[in-house]
């Protein structure tokens, strides 16, 4: 069997991890395949960063830092101290030593003409990680927030140095427009068993890969059912600030919410299938009256057992969607 997992950074690599245990206990024999998020990458002081390829990446190599779910393990800092003593790289953001060898590679290679894809393919040949990584798109479409007081930054501005607490009224993902599915996002979907929509941010980082022209006609077009696992537990998010984000598109902060954005696959939405926790579960009635089939399990990306669990339960929906 062959698994899509649509996603972005730390929520979807917890995801992903779980649906490599559920394969490994398997036996091993199904693949894995990422589309993944670039539109919160960020050129700073010439470096190209791409938090949420680096998340899965770091994560699935096992070498990521667990509690701050971005960058390295066994960190150091020293580059960086002096990074922000030049002003090359805001206070406000850390390079770790370790972490800036990926991001000086990848600027590297994408200086000398490699695409995005080629970059996720030559970091990722240093790993055995169990999963293959494609960009949603091998164009530049950076997120850029605007704020309610008129004011437009990076993405990662606004999320790093005012951690999303500026009202926000949109989030425009830079040349989208031109913007076209990566060769290997449009291969994985195609080819896939089953698509699954990870429980990350459904505006900033599925948001984003669902804007790219061409790709939602892709997903519904597939032949695969399309099951979503919600990141909304009992009306809050597991962690970050999705609810900053769902707040300024105007969605309440609700499993219920943020399946109903997605829409129904029948009614020209994404899903045929979402997975709720199961202190949502008065959800699934109204849900699957809806056209969306919804079951409610634990949904807690805790550990290996039970992140193989969620990965197994939304296998299983999508079996019966
Ligand atoms: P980011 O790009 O690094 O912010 O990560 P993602 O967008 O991939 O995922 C962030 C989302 O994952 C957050 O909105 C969380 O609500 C969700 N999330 C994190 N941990 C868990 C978990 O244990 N269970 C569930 N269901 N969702 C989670
Ligand atoms: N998040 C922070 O809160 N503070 C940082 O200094 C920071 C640095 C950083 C460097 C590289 C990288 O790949 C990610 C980094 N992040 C940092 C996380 C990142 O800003 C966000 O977690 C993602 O963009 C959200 O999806
Ligand atoms: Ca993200």
């Amino acid at each position: 069997m062959r698994y899509t997992v649509i996603g972005g950074g730390v929520g979807c690599a917890r995801f992903v991890l779980g649906l490599r245990e559920h394969v490994r206990r398997a036996g091993g024999q199904d693949e894995i395949d990422v589309v993944v998020n670039t539109a919160d990458d960020w050129w700073v002081s010439g470096l190209r960063i791409s938090p949420d390829h680096d998340s899965l990446l770091y994560a699935l190599a096992g070498v990521n830092d667990r509690d701050r779910g971005w960058g390295r393990a066994d960190e150091s800092e020293r580059v960086a101290r002096e990074l922000a003593a030049w002003g090359a790289v805001p206070e406000w953001f850390t390079l770790g030593d370790l972490d800036l060898g990926a991001h000086i590679a990848r600027t590297a290679w994408l200086r000398d003409g490699a695409t995005v894809s080629d970059v996720y393919a030559r970091l990722a040949a240093r790993w055995k990680l169990g999963a293959d990584l494609h960009p949603a798109t091998d164009t530049e479409i950076d997120t850029h927030v605007h704020t309610t007081d008129g004011r437009r930054m990076h993405f990662q501005e606004w999320w790093v140095r005012h951690r999303a607490a500026l009202p926000a009224t949109r989030f425009e993902q830079t040349g989208i427009a031109r913007a076209t599915p990566s060769d290997g996002a449009l291969r994985a979907i195609a080819e896939a068993d089953v698509i699954l929509l990870a429980p990350s941010n459904p505006v900033v980082s599925i948001g984003p890969i669902l804007a790219v022209p061409g790709m939602r006609d892709a997903l519904r077009a597939a032949p695969a059912p399309i099951v979503g696992v919600s990141g909304i537990i009992a009306g809050a998010v597991v962690r970050g600030m999705a609810d900053a984000c769902l707040a300024a598109i105007g969605v309440e902060t609700s499993a219920d919410a943020v399946a109903r954005r997605y829409g129904a696959r029948s009614a020209g939405g994404l899903l045929d299938g979402w997975l709720v926790d199961e202190t949502d579960a008065d959800v699934v009635g109204p849900l699957s009256e809806a056209g969306i089939r919804t079951r409610a399990v634990p949904l807690w990306l805790r550990d290996a057992d039970s992140s193989a669990q969620v990965a197994a339960d939304a296998l299983a929906l999508a079996a019966d969607a």
